[in-house]
């Protein structure tokens, strides 16, 4: 029997779980579902990132502890693996004390290897990837990776010498090309590990909220040390039991999006060869769900909420169409619509209407009677099968489902070439049903890591047993009994679908009023009531029109440290593209409202000349973030 083990990033709690969160997850559950059915010992790993500056600030800003938020939000985390049926076998989060204990014995080894020493650091820092980049890697005061504004920060730091390992880093890619996946991003990694490694900053003096550093409290560990020693740590590395870690370690296959692959592929390794731990074999950067040509991303106010089409479709249709619809690999686009083509051709029409077809035609003419077929679909059954388990080997999810989907056509071509439906009761059609049967059965245990809801539920209404990869056999189980079900997948009636949508929207927008509260203002304020106040200069990096309004855009304003949506009224004057690039006053600490729908975080001010808005802007360049006193 063999091992398996799979993790998802741990995620951080200064946000909702979303569309993306909830895809890695997925992936990692299909990975784990299938390596069970093949009979290894599967141990599946996900959990919640909850230290660090973000979670810091946003606590701050919510006015609560960070532990008090990360107890919050990490209760939607959980509901939400539980509705999307996610079968970890751990969940850790980093503020538990197995964790710290870990991190401290990992930390403690690299001290004695002489990896750790005590400086300063000053360089430009981003506070959105948390990251300190190198100076020729800024543009316009924006970090490479994502574009987000970077700060110069200067403080004393414990470092890690990173650039110890630069060659035995590329010695191990050599050794192990398949390290990175997909394979183009191990290039990227290689090029980047051979430009240079740079000694890295662990930690932070200007952060609380984090591990200390031993014996010298005031540095609070970095958060990527932390985070990433979680894979160990959840085994019981660091405790007085280890034999999770001894059995599991090193792990498969990190999953992880493309966003965080250098720490996985490069400061990772580098920690643990630093520690004399083995590396993991695998990292699995994988493709980005993007809606309306963007990465989904609270500040660009463009995320999914999987919920929604949970509660309404079931998990398992979700599951289905995250899994099939783009390559693991690269980057896809969320569409309503997307998912309702999906849902009718894949699974009302393809899986569903043959299951359906296939168990009244037993019904009606055998009482459901499975017996063993002509062995006619056998051989194209099993090669199909080869390939699916190289497809899954390989990690290729889409790949695999699309050899199932393949195959469920052929059945469904067969069921036409046999037609049983036109000699009811024969011998023909008593094995043409019964091998149909039988291949449904297989296609139930292929689908059932992506599906395992409708995978139960084919495979029982078809009277067969579960069986698992390792125990499957075409002819086993000679003859069963099987009764009619309901389609799986009703089909969704795509215009009266988004008709609904769109009432319920409306019906949204009329529960939340704008925010027009009508106040006596006093004629006169003291200063401490103006500066209670707080106006900054925003740079507008993105403007659109908020749907039905012709009032209403919605900004996407810099701020020099963060990015924020903030809905203004100034649609009739202004044209979004006019809005781009300019630099105007904004009223920063506003209470959060919805505009029709839209979150706005902030208000734009401006002057008014017969009713008409007009924007203010600075006689000279200001820069985004700018206190306005
Ligand atoms: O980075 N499409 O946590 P995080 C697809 N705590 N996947 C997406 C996505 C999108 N639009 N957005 C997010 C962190 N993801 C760190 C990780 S690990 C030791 C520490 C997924 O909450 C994707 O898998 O920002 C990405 O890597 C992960 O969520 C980042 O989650």
């Amino acid at each position: 029997m063999g091992k398996f083990y799979i993790s998802t990033p741990i995620y951080y709690v200064n946000d909702n779980p979303h569309l993306g969160h909830a895809y890695c997850t997925i992936l990692a559950d299909f990975f784990a579902r299938y390596h069970r059915l093949m009979g290894d010992e599967t141990y599946f790993l996900t959990g919640t990132d909850e230290h660090g500056q973000k979670v810091q600030k946003t606590a701050e800003k919510e006015g609560i502890s960070p532990k008090e938020l990360a107890d919050k939000v990490v209760v939607r985390y959980k509901e939400l693996w539980k509705k999307l049926d996610i079968s970890h076998n751990d969940f850790i989060r980093t503020t538990e004390e197995r964790h710290t204990k870990g991190v401290l014995k990992i930390l403690r080894k690299m001290i004695e290897n002489g990896d750790i020493y005590k400086d300063s650091y000053e360089g430009p820092y981003c506070v959105s990837c948390e990251s300190f980049f190198p100076e020729k890697d800024i543009v316009d005061g924006k970090c490479p990776d994502f574009g987000h504004p970077v700060t110069v920060l200067k403080e004393e730091s414990y470092f890690f010498r990173l650039s110890k390992y630069q060659k035995s880093l590329l010695d191990f890619y050599s050794a192990n090309p398949d390290f990175v996946l997909p394979s183009s991003r191990m290039n990227e990694v290689r090029s980047f590990v051979e430009s240079g490694l740079k000694d890295l900053s662990i930690t932070r003096t200007s952060i609380h909220w984090g591990i200390n550093f031993p014996d010298d409290e005031k540095h609070v560990l970095y958060v990527w040390l932390d985070a990433l020693s979680n894979y160990i740590t959840a085994l019981g590395y660091g405790s007085e039991n280890e034999e999770l870690y001894n059995k599991f370690w090193p792990c498969d296959i990190h999953l992880i999006g493309k966003d965080i692959l250098r720490f996985h592929a490069v400061y990772w390794p580098a920690f643990l060869m630093s520690a004399g731990l083995p590396l993991p074999k695998h990292i699995f950067g994988h493709g980005w769900w993007m809606k309306d040509q963007s990465k989904m991303s609270k500040s660009l106010g463009n995320i999914v909420d999987p919920n929604p089409f949970v509660d309404e479709f079931s998990s398992d249709v979700l599951r289905y169409f995250l899994l099939r619809e783009k390559p693991i690999g690269t980057d896809g686009s969320f569409s309503d619509e997307g998912f309702i083509d999906r849902l009718n051709a894949d699974l009302a029409n393809d899986l569903g209407n043959l299951t359906s077809r296939l168990l009244a035609l037993l019904d009606q003419q055998f009482q459901g009677r499975v017996t063993e077929g002509d062995g006619s679909l056998k051989e194209m059954a099993l090669k199909q099968l080869d390939d699916y388990y190289k497809a899954m080997e390989n990690f290729a999810p889409k790949e695999a489902l699309e050899i199932v989907w393949a195959f469920i056509s052929s059945l469904n071509k067969f069921l036409v070439a046999r037609e049983p439906w036109a000699k009811p009761k024969t011998k023909d059609s008593e094995t043409a049903l019964s091998e149909a049967a039988r291949a449904l059965r297989l296609v139930s245990l292929q689908i059932a890591p992506a599906m395992p809801h409708a995978a139960g539920t084919i495979i029982k209404s078809l009277g067969f047993t579960p069986v698992s990869f390792k125990n499957f056999k075409w002819d086993d189980q000679q003859e069963t009994r099987a009764y009619r079900i309901s389609n799986l997948f009703p089909r969704v009636d795509k215009k009266e679908y988004f008709k609904e949508l769109e009432s319920k929207k409306e019906k949204a927008m009329e529960t939340e009023k704008p925010q027009e509260e009508k106040r006596e203002e006093p004629k006169t304020v003291s200063i401490d009531y103006f500066r209670a106040v707080e106006l900054k200069a925003g740079k507008i990096i993105h403007a659109e029109r908020v749907p039905k309004s012709n009032k209403l855009v919605k900004l996407i304003v810099d701020f020099g440290t963060e990015n924020r949506q903030i809905v203004a009224g100034i649609g009739k004057k202004y044209s979004p593209e006019e809005l781009v690039g300019r630099t105007c006053p904004f009223v920063y600490n506003l209470e959060p409202a919805k505009l029709m729908g839209v979150e706005s975080n902030g208000m734009i001010l401006a002057g008014n000349i017969d009713g008409e808005p007009v924007i203010l802007q600075f006689l000279e360049d200001v820069p985004p973030g700018s206190k306005i006193t």
